[in-house]
C-alpha cells in the first residue's frame, strides 16, 4: 500500500443464497481492465471458500484478494443454518468494519471506492466516511428492487385491516411506475406483511433509503427488459446501470465446465427442445409432497427430464419412481445449469425464480413453470407470466401432478412462449453486444471505478 493514489477497492459481498458469485463475476471484469488497482473481497470465510476454493474459479486475477470477516456464528454453535444467517446479520457491521480494518489499518486512505452488495447498506456510511464512491450492487431483479424501495410508499398507500392482506391478495400494486401487473400476494415478505426474519427484514428496510447515496446502483440484468421501472430509477438513484445479463458477459462462467455428473452426455443423447430441466437453487427444496406430486406429473407425463435435486431429497420420492423412469430421467445434486439451459435438448425450465434462474433461462431462450417459494421469487415469477408472457406459474401455486401435467401440457404446446423467450434472448444478446446499452453501462461504471 506505499503508491501514493489510492488505488484500492473494497469490495463486500453478501454470503449466502447465489450473492457472492455475480459480485465476484461483475469485480472480475473490471479487474482485468484495471491491473493496477487491487480488489479486496471481503465475506465469510465459508463463502470465500465456496466461491474462490473452485477449481472452475481459480483463474481469479492477482488483483483480487479476499479476505474473511467473522461471520457471527458461536464456536460451539450446532444449530440449524437459519440460525447461522441470523447471526451473521445481527453482527455484520461491526464485523465487516472489523474484517476490513484488521486488513487496512490506517491505510484506508488508500481506498478508492466500495463495491457492496446492496443488502449491505451501511456500505454507504462507510464510503461517506472516506468521501469515496459507493457501487451498489443488487444481485436480483429491478422489479424487486423496487418494491424493496417504495416499501414505505406501499406500507402507506396500502392500509390493511385486522385480517392482514386476506381478501385482498389480488389487488395491484399499479401506483409504482412498471409494477402495475403486481399483486400484494407477490410482495417480499416484510414489505407489507408476513416475516421472514426479523433482521432480515430490517436490513431490507434499511436499504431503500441508501440506494440514492450510491454514486450507481447496478445490477445484472438488462434494460430492454424492465424499461418503465428503470426509467424511473433514472430519476431516484444518481446512476441506474443494468450490466448484464452476466451469463454472456462473465469472462469465466463459474461452474460452467464443471460436468461431473454427466448431464451434457445425457443431453446429447435427447431429442431437441424434448427435455425438462428442473432445479429450485441453492437455498430452497420443496416439501417431500410437492416432490412427490412433481415425480407423478412427470412420469405420466412421459417427457424426459433432468433434476438437480440434493442428495437427501431423493429418498422423498415416490417407491419405484427411480426405477420405472431410469431410461428417460436423470436425477443428480448438480448440474452445470448454465450449459443445460444452453443445450438444444432442453425445452422447458421448472424453476424456483431465483433471479439468477430466470436471467439463464431467458439467456437460453427456454420458457419456465414457475414454482416460487419467498422473498423476490413470486415477484420475479410475475414478470415471467403475466409481464413477460415467457412462462406459467404453476397452478394454484404448488405442485399437483394433474397441475403439472398441465404446465407442461401447455408449455410443450403453445409456441408463442418460446418465441417470446427467444425474442427476449435475442435483446439480451443485443444489450452486451459492441453498442447494446448494458456495454455502455459497463463503461460508465469502469470510469467510475477506476478513473485517476
Ligand atoms: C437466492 O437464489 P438461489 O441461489 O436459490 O437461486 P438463483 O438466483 O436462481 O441462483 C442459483 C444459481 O445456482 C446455479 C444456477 C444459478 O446461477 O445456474 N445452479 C447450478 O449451476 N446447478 C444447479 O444444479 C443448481 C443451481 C434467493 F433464494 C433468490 O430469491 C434470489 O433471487 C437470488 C439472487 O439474489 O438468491
Amino acid at each position: 500500500m506505499a503508491s501514493k493514489k489510492p488505488n484500492h477497492v473494497v469490495v463486500m459481498a453478501f454470503p449466502y443464497g447465489t450473492h457472492s458469485i455475480p459480485l465476484l463475476n461483475l469485480v472480475r471484469r473490471l479487474a482485468i481492465q484495471s491491473p493496477t488497482l487491487t480488489f479486496s473481497f471481503f465475506s465469510t470465510s465459508k463463502s470465500n471458500q465456496s466461491v474462490f476454493g473452485t477449481s472452475s474459479n481459480n483463474n481469479v486475477p492477482s488483483n483480487i484478494k479476499p479476505y474473511d470477516v467473522d461471520d457471527g456464528v458461536p464456536k460451539d454453535f450446532t444449530g440449524p443454518p437459519k440460525a447461522e444467517i441470523n447471526f451473521f446479520l445481527k453482527s455484520m457491521v461491526q464485523n465487516y468494519r472489523n474484517g476490513i480494518h484488521s486488513v487496512y489499518g490506517d491505510e484506508m486512505k488508500m481506498t478508492k471506492c466500495f463495491i457492496c452488495d446492496s443488502f449491505l447498506y451501511f456500505g454507504s456510511d462507510m464510503a461517506d466516511e472516506l468521501g469515496v464512491p459507493l457501487i451498489s450492487f443488487w444481485t436480483a431483479g429491478p422489479c424487486s428492487l423496487s418494491t424493496n424501495f417504495y416499501t414505505d410508499l406501499i406500507r402507506q398507500s396500502i392500509t390493511l385491516g385486522p385480517n392482514g392482506i386476506d381478501g385482498r391478495e389480488e389487488e395491484l400494486i399499479d401506483f409504482i411506475p412498471g409494477l402495475s401487473l403486481i399483486r400484494i400476494k407477490d410482495l417480499q415478505e416484510g414489505v407489507l406483511y408476513g416475516c421472514l426474519d426479523p433482521e432480515f427484514s430490517l436490513m431490507m428496510h434499511k436499504m431503500g433509503p441508501t440506494l440514492p447515496r450510491a454514486t450507481a446502483v447496478t445490477m445484472n440484468s438488462f434494460a430492454e427488459l424492465d424499461l418503465p421501472i428503470l426509467e424511473d430509477f433514472k430519476c431516484k438513484f444518481q446512476k441506474c446501470l443494468t450490466l448484464g445479463p452476466f451469463t454472456l458477459t462473465s469472462q469465466n462462467p463459474s461452474h460452467a465446465h464443471d460436468d461431473p455428473n454427466g448431464c451434457l452426455t445425457w443431453l446429447d443423447k435427447q431429442t431437441p427442445t424434448s427435455v425438462v430441466y428442473i432445479s429450485f437453487g441453492t437455498v430452497t427444496t420443496p416439501p417431500p409432497c410437492e416432490l412427490a406430486a412433481l415425480a407423478e406429473g412427470l412420469e405420466e407425463s412421459g417427457v424426459p427430464f433432468l433434476w438437480s435435486l440434493k442428495e437427501y431429497s431423493v429418498s422423498q420420492l415416490p417407491n419405484g419412481f427411480l426405477e420405472r423412469t431410469s431410461k428417460r430421467g436423470c436425477i443428480v445434486p448438480w448440474t452445470p445449469q448454465q450449459q443445460v439451459l444452453g443445450h438444444n435438448a432442453v425445452g422447458v425450465f421448472v424453476t424456483h425464480c431465483g433471479w439468477n434462474s430466470v436471467m439463464e433461462s431467458i439467456t437460453a431462450g427456454v420458457p419456465m413453470i414457475c414454482r416460487p417459494f419467498f422473498g423476490d421469487q413470486r415477484i420475479n415469477c410475475r414478470m415471467v407470466s403475466d409481464v413477460w408472457g415467457i412462462g406459467t406459474r404453476i397452478k394454484d401455486g404448488v405442485f399437483t401432478k394433474a397441475g403439472t401435467m398441465k404446465c407442461l401440457d401447455m408449455i410443450f404446446s403453445k409456441d408463442k412462449l418460446r418465441e417470446k423467450v427467444g425474442a427476449l434472448r435475442g435483446l439480451a444478446k443485443h444489450a452486451v453486444g459492441p453498442k447494446g446499452s448494458s456495454t455502455k453501462n459497463f463503461i460508465t461504471l469502469a470510469e467510475i471505478v477506476c478513473k485517476d
